[in-house]
């Protein structure tokens, strides 16, 4: 008689897929301040000093700089956090968010 075991031909579906990450993107604008955008990175986004007066320095000359990725609602509340206290304070700073590809 034949053996009768079988084993699955097909992989079954993965029962969780990992969310989407979304990227803060930090937009140049010609009235913040330098310093206040990097008193912002580094207080919302825990930057050290160094990381923040690079990502700033590119957005300026560039346009746009990524921030950090994070799931969506994390990536959302802190560019609206960000965007907020700048507002707060009379700047136009603005903080986007997009998923990343
Ligand atoms: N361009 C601003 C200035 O010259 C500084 C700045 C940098 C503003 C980055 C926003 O995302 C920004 N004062």
């Amino acid at each position: 008689m034949q053996d009768t075991n079988t084993i699955p031909r097909v992989q079954l579906e993965p029962k969780v897929e990992r969310p989407r990450l979304h990227k803060v993107i930090l937009v140049n604008d010609d009235f913040t301040p330098r310093e206040f955008v990097i008193t912002v990175l580094k207080g919302e986004f825990r930057l050290s000093e160094e990381q923040a007066r690079r990502v700033m320095m590119t957005a300026h000359q560039r346009g746009v700089c990524v921030v950090a990725v994070f799931t969506q609602e994390v990536a959302e509340t802190k560019a609206t956090n960000a965007s907020d206290a700048a507002r707060k304070k009379g700047f136009p700073l603005l903080f986007t968010t997009e998923p990343e590809e």
